[in-house]
């Protein structure tokens, strides 16, 4: 039995260091010590054998039995990890190849011109906020001071949604505002936030689209003035469209959550029914702002007699079309792909202040 063992110890371990892969490993595994493996047809042979054999015999056969198994564990680990180099090899990329030069994808102007908004007010030290487009009649209008009844709620302008079962009156935001009041709620002043996002109001004609982008602006301290607001702005519009000495106009306006309220007007030529911007004497509406309204610094629960502040608000398709001599307002929504191969934007070239803004 001894020699038998011996030799069999010999061809075993043999066999296994012989395997090249998995499956020829498995077929041995099974003819050691499968059911009808020659170590297991060994065990049975126990039986026949005195106490003193079978003791002695059993010893040997458990002691080859882990050896055997051990060498094809061995083997078996052995494989996996070749196994996983290889297929870590086969499937490792390049990051540094270029991007595929089929791939025509571009930046749509509204996100390019989001991104530029933000790199500029980044620069003077503001937040990025953004909030829900579903919005409840608290955050969109009662805490932005619009009285009960006032005409910007009713059904012609806003839509409602399907009221709730509950009471609630829920609708698409119809500006970024009731973000601003969401950071006042959460946030200890000072803030200084800008907000950009999609806005809704129920029109549609050469100049309104259903949905459309705003960006906002929202400072609340304790000292913060009308003169740093147009600080702000004019700093703002003169990087954004890169005029240095681009002049700034203020004009009284009406607001019902800015108290007082302007228009900001920037200086620009009408010469021969083209649009120019620059010093020339005559005046386009760019944006409305004003010092934040008591009752909607309350309403956010702070105390009006220690905070105030200013805020700003304007259209981003605007903005976009008078920097990008876009004309027609409704093509940036259609996704016609020669509209966005003609008007986008390289993917890689993130605006920055001091990179350069897109021209
Ligand atoms: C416009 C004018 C404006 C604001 C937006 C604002 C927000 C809060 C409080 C006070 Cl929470 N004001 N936003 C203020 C003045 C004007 O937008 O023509 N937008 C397109």
């Amino acid at each position: 039995m001894t020699d038998t063992i011996e030799k069999l110890r010999g061809e075993l371990l043999t066999a296994v260091s012989d395997t090249n892969d998995l499956a020829t490993l498995e077929e041995v595994r099974v003819a050691a010590l499968g059911k009808k493996g020659r170590i297991t047809a060994l065990m049975k042979e126990l039986g026949a054998m005195t106490p003193d054999e079978r003791k002695a015999a059993g010893q040997r056969l458990n002691v080859l039995k882990d050896e055997v198994a051990a060498a094809l564990d061995t083997r078996k680990v052995m494989f996996e990890q070749a196994a996983l180099n290889a297929r870590l090899a086969s499937e490792s990329m390049d990051v540094s190849l270029p991007v595929r030069p089929e791939a025509k994808g571009s930046i749509h102007p509204i996100s390019q011109t989001i991104a530029e908004i933000a790199a500029i007010f980044g620069e003077m030290g503001f937040e990025l906020a953004e909030g829900p487009d579903i919005e409840d009649d608290f955050h969109n209008f009662t805490a932005l001071n619009f009285p009960p009844g006032h005409p910007a709620r009713e059904m012609h302008d806003t839509f409602f949604l399907p009221p709730d079962g509950d009471g609630n009156r829920y609708l698409l935001r119809t500006h970024t505002s009731p973000v601003q009041i969401r950071t006042m709620m959460s946030q200890k002043p000072p803030i200084r936030v800008i907000i950009p996002g999609r806005t809704y109001r129920c029109d549609y004609d050469m100049t309104h689209t259903p949905m459309f982008h705003q960006v906002e602006l929202l400072v609340i301290d304790t000292e913060s003035s009308m003169a740093h607001l147009r600080g702000c702005l004019q700093e703002f519009v003169r990087t954004f469209f890169g005029i240095d000495d681009l002049t700034t106009r203020f004009r009284p306006s009406f607001f019902p959550f800015t108290e007082p309220s302007a228009e900001m007007d920037i200086g620009c030529s009408r010469q021969g029914g083209e649009l120019k911007l620059g010093n020339h004497g005559d005046w386009l509406e760019i944006l409305g702002c004003g010092m934040v309204h008591p009752n909607v610094i309350k309403a956010c629960g702070l105390d009006p007699d220690v905070y105030q502040g200013f805020a700003a608000g304007m259209g981003i398709e605007r903005i976009a079309m008078l920097k990008y001599g876009i004309p027609d307002l409704r093509t940036f929504f259609e996704s016609d792909l020669r509209w966005l191969r003609h008007y986008g934007f390289a993917a890689l070239d993130v605006p920055s202040v001091t990179g350069g803004l897109a021209r």
